[in-house]
């Protein structure tokens, strides 16, 4: 196993890459935070933090929830009105098009894009994509956290889309649900919450069969989405890391590219 870093990288690590993606047939492409950074979604650790002095791991629980709900509504209320206005980056239109791509004419495509991420930028950039390709979206994003546009009943489990701005001056003003009037909560998967089993297992599935698993912008903290990258290597997929900086992944990678989501991802995927 070798990796190289992109400023020193000898053709190997990036050529390499690209290779093994051009000739995979299955590719999960696995993305965190950094693939949003440069659409100006702010990431979860990285500088610049997500939000005053507050970390995810306090606001993103079902505890701060049930303590505050106002709160941790500001503080989706402030994340969403701030995604709304962000647009995908290169990083988020190259997997999109690699994907549609290989997209065969049921339009299910040998990749999956498996995200972290709640700004629902990878489901914008493939909408984007099919609109001006005038062919269907081959809707190959699992997230497998949720999204910052909808919301689940805290009583009645009912889920909806949900994009309209929250007004959290106070606790009586918070979302309600139309058919029993409880509060409504974002619909996304907090700390100590388990992940949806039908969109972990497909995720899983996919990177047993992958033949290259391409991880983009994320720490690989935060379990269990971190294992996907893991078990994909272990099944025997080719490993290719980007992210900005080193992660507890960079030294299981068969190529760690060091650098810009934005820049790296299309040099890899981009068409010859
Ligand atoms: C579960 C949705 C069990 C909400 C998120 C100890 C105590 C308590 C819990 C645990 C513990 N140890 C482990 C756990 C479990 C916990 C966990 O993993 N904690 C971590 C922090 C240790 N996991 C859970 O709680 C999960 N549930 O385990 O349930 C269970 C099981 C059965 C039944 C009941 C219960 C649930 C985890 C999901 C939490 N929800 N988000 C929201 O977003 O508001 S996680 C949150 O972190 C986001 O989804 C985010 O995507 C994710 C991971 O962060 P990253 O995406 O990696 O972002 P980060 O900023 O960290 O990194 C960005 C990277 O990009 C950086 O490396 C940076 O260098 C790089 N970068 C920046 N810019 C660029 C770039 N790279 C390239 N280009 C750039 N331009
Ligand atoms: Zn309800």
């Amino acid at each position: 196993m070798h990796h190289d870093d992109v400023e020193d990288a000898r053709p190997t690590g990036l050529a390499a890459a690209r290779h093994a993606l051009h000739a995979a047939d299955r590719v999960v492409i696995f993305t965190g935070a950094g693939v949003s950074a440069e659409s100006g979604v702010p990431t979860f650790r990285g500088a610049g933090g997500l939000w005053r002095e507050f970390r995810a791991e306090d606001l993103a629980t079902p505890e701060a929830f049930a303590r505050d709900p106002r709160l941790v509504w500001e503080w989706y209320g402030w994340r969403r009105e701030l995604v709304a206005r962000c647009v995908p980056n290169a990083a988020h239109r190259a997997i999109a098009a690699f994907a549609a791509a290989r997209a065969d004419a049921a339009s299910t495509s040998g990749v999956r894009i498996v995200t972290q991420n709640v700004d629902g930028l990878h489901q914008r950039a493939e909408r984007e994509l099919a609109a001006e390709r005038a062919m269907p979206s081959p809707d190959a994003v699992l997230t497998l956290h949720g999204t910052l546009f909808g919301v689940r009943c805290t009583h009645c489990d009912a889920r909806s889309p949900h994009t309209a701005p929250i007004d959290a001056t106070s606790r009586a003003t918070l979302p309600t649900c139309a058919s029993c009037g409880s509060l409504l909560r974002p619909d996304v998967v907090w700390f100590g919450e388990a992940l949806d089993p039908a969109i972990l297992d497909a995720a899983f599935d996919a990177a047993r069969h992958a033949d290259v698993c391409l991880v983009v912008g994320t720490s690989a903290l935060v379990q269990p989405a971190a294992s996907i990258a893991t078990l994909a290597a272990r099944a025997g997929a080719t490993l290719v890391e980007i992210n900005a900086e080193a992660t507890p992944l960079s030294a299981l990678a068969d190529v760690s590219l060091r650098g810009a989501a934005g820049a790296l991802v299309p040099a890899l995927l981009g068409e010859a």
